[in-house]
């Protein structure tokens, strides 16, 4: 049967006549299909990746590429005269995620299914994810974002576990969702969620009684924590995760004929950052129901569970008061406190305890001291993580600790979303790079061929006018495609340093107005969302708003640059914004970036790096050498030390270098006040002055210039710049989530034996 006769049986009708909703339900069918052919019996060990987020994007193109089906399904929609990518707008995205730590879990699910290996997701099926972002008066606003429409991808199932929260039992109930592999197996992402959630509590904006758990528990991924109420609506959820996703992981070993003395031997169990550190208590609370007593169940878990740490910064590590716990999940602070006692008989060092002296509980402490292997995830942030951070855990068990160096998935990364370089790099160097990342340095064979490097200039510049018309459709703005493209997207933190790029971007108005151009007209585009209690960062946004429509009203600057922030941030409009980067922002404070990983998705898609030595940084720049990437700033050494010696003062620089003062000032000087509102503007001027935590202005004038450097050679050698965009390509390929995997596997999982 050909492809048209089998969508057709599916639509009913000929496919001229569909809808593209139509024939987006049809197609989904057929993956549904598809995919549950390739699902395979499972033998030895399994992993269970347990996370609060997956970030997973839109699933039809990708399922399409994994499954073979993509361009038989273009060919035949095209024949009938319609178009897959307007059917693909059909698809809602998932909200399932937030930033890096979601995608890298998604990236690894689409990895473990390629390489054929036995390994799920666990986590949680959230309404309206974190938010849908708009901006309205040059503000942050957040409204639900309900992507669950009648026909998902998460299928609902009969299957459902009892979960006590605060003495009352709840039921979780399983959704599972395929993840195909790239010519690779069927794995699952199981979902949990309760039937009683009430979409209709939720009122102006993203606001919610937040005690009514029955009803609430999955509304939100990361619910408002500035109170206690939400951070005790935090717990509830980890807790319904965790205990859920602990039943089903037995079941289905059970099923499978563990005796639960065996565990480790049939299920590999990976805690992603802290959120699900419960599993552990709970595990061991469960096996005692089955009759193991503590000591043996201990050991049980720690041979099953490991445990990745995503940041240094401390008020991302989780720390519960206990009282949070005693009133959410009494069922597990006896054995919370067991575990502590036990690890004080390991350590007489008390900042290593599990429950402090205020009686705070360590999620990380209780990962560490209860798995078998921390990670980090690139070689700088593991280093740290050994060498400072947690060196006390590091020298209890240095055996321990390991590095995976972050990845992607080339599928949703190249494949999918810049199709036209895949098919210039398959052009020149085969196909063998879709299933062995590695290849891609034989395109390092053409670093000086003018008319590959050619090819590569057409591409990018079509991608630039792919972005351009849909910034145009999507955002209302139009941009200059012959300017060069620098884009920073990724979650609004200070510590990612937005605004030190504000602080450039307000420079660079200065010196056009004072008659000193650029080397180049820019674009600067941005793509961030605030965490809604995050008064801050809302700040850095509008100041970044308000400076877009500043320049965009002064006729002499605007010709020479512009400020675009994209509205609501999410897969979607990564997939659209990367291939078409000219320059990777990636200016965190040294030392704060644990990896990184959009800054692996730009360099494969031929964008130059400008970034401090952080995070996977260090990695790329290792990669390509540093003739090929734009590195400035303070290292992590300094930064490090400066916080040491804790004199930083900034006033001090705004005091001494006239540039920063200018730009400074400039945030709440009359341009910015007749655009904006002087109490952001204001509360981010006196941040930045009398605070500035993560050290933007001793990294200013250095940023400056090397930008600046950045700018004026893709104008006065191009070909230099061509020349290092294919070297990045080239050399991107150990970046690839494929590796990760395998190596996870090799040293953590050892699945399927
Ligand atoms: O994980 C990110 C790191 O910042 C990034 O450097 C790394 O590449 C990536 C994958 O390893 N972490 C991250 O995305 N974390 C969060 O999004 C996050 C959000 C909320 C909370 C904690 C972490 N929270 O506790 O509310």
């Amino acid at each position: 049967m050909s492809f048209t006769e089998t969508l057709q049986g599916l639509t009913g009708k000929p496919l001229a006549d569909c809808t593209n909703q139509e024939l987006y339900l049809a197609l989904l069918e057929l993956v549904r299909q598809k995919s549950a052919d390739r699902v395979q019996p499972v033998t030895g060990r399994k992993l269970y990746y347990i996370s609060a987020e997956f970030l997973i994007g839109k699933l039809l193109s990708n399922n399409l590429i994994n499954l073979g089906l993509y361009d038989e399904a273009r060919d035949a929609l095209a024949a009938a005269g319609k178009s897959l990518s307007d059917i693909e707008e059909v698809e809602p995205e998932p909200s399932l995620g937030n930033g890096g730590l979601g995608r890298l879990a998604a990236c690894f699910l689409d990895s473990l299914a390629t390489l054929n290996l036995p390994g799920d997701g666990v986590g949680l099926r959230y309404h309206f994810g974190l938010f849908h972002q708009s901006f309205e008066d040059g503000v942050q606003n957040e409204k639900p974002d309900p992507w669950l429409t009648a026909h998902s991808w998460a299928e609902k199932t009969d299957i459902t576990y009892p979960v006590e929260l605060a003495g009352k039992e709840y039921t979780a109930r399983l959704y599972k969702l395929a993840v195909t592999g790239y010519e690779g197996r069927t794995n699952t992402l199981n979902l949990f969620d309760l039937d009683t959630i009430d979409e209709s509590i939720v009122h102006d904006g993203i606001a919610f009684d937040k005690t009514a758990i029955d009803k609430n528990l999955t509304l939100f991924l990361y619910p408002d924590d500035s109170d206690e109420a939400g951070r005790r609506l935090r717990v509830y959820q980890q807790y319904l995760m965790v205990s859920a996703g602990a039943q089903l992981i037995l079941a289905e070993c059970a099923a499978r004929g563990c005796d639960y003395h065996d565990l480790a031997d049939y299920a590999a169990i990976q805690i992603n950052d802290t959120h699900p550190s419960m599993v552990i208590p709970e595990l061991i609370r469960l096996l005692g129901e089955k009759g193991i007593e503590f000591e043996e169940a201990v050991k049980i878990v720690t041979k099953t569970c490991a445990y990745t740490n995503h940041t240094i910064l401390a008020e991302a590590l989780e720390k519960w008061p206990r009282a949070y716990l005693d009133a959410v999940v009494p069922q597990l602070m006896p054995i919370i406190e067991k575990l502590d006692a036990l690890a004080r008989t390991r350590t007489k060092d008390e900042s290593l305890a599990i429950i402090d002296k205020d009686d705070r509980v360590h999620m990380a402490h209780m990962d560490i001291h209860f798995t078998h292997s921390t990670n980090g995830v690139a070689a700088l942030h593991t280093e740290i993580l050994k060498n400072s951070e947690l060196h006390g855990f590091y020298e209890l068990y240095p055996e321990k600790f390991n590095n995976k160096t972050n990845g992607i998935t080339f599928r949703r990364w190249l494949l999918e979303c810049d199709p036209r370089l895949t098919a210039t790099l398959e052009q020149h160097i085969g196909s063998g790079f879709r299933k062995d990342a590695a290849e891609l340095e034989k395109l390092l064979a053409f670093a000086d061929d003018e008319a590959v490097l050619d090819q590569l200039t057409a591409v990018k510049k079509a991608n630039k006018e792919a972005l351009a018309d849909w910034l145009l459709r999507t955002q209302k703005v139009s941009v200059n495609t012959d300017a060069v493209f620098d884009i920073q997207s990724k979650r609004l933190h200070e510590y990612k340093r937005q605004q030190l790029n504000l602080l450039y971007l307000i420079h660079q108005y200065y010196e056009i107005k004072a008659g000193h151009l650029p080397a180049a007209p820019l674009v600067s585009i941005f793509g961030a969302k605030a965490a809604p209690a995050y008064t801050i960062a809302k700040d850095i946004i509008h100041a970044l708003l308000t400076l877009s429509k500043v320049i965009a009203a002064d006729p002499e600057v605007s010709q020479w640059l512009q400020v675009v922030f994209v509205e609501n941030y999410n897969v979607t409009a990564a997939e659209k914004l990367i291939p078409a980067c000219d320059l990777s922002e990636q200016i965190s404070l040294a030392s704060k970036e644990a990896s990184g990983t959009g800054n692996m998705k730009f360099m494969l898609n031929g964008a130059l790096t400008l970034g401090t030595m952080d995070g996977a940084n260090v990695e790329i720049s290792q990669q390509v050498g540093e003739e090929n990437i734009y590195i400035f700033g303070q290292t992590s050494d300094q930064v490090i030390h400066r916080y040491a010696v804790g004199d930083y003062d900034p006033a001090q620089w705004v005091e001494g270098d006239a540039n920063i003062r200018r730009a400074i000032n400039f945030l709440t000087g009359p341009e910015m006040l007749a655009a904006g509102h002087a109490e952001n503007l204001t509360r981010l001027h006196n941040e930045l002055i009398h605070k500035d935590w993560f050290q933007t202005l001793p990294d200013f004038n250095a940023y400056v210039v090397r930008k600046g450097q950045a700018l004026s050679d893709y104008v006065c050698d191009p070909k230099g710049w061509r020349r290092k965009c294919l070297v990045n390509i080239a050399k991107a390929g150990m970046f690839s989530s494929d590796r990760t995997i395998a190596e996870y596997d090799r040293d953590i999982w050892h699945l399927g034996k």
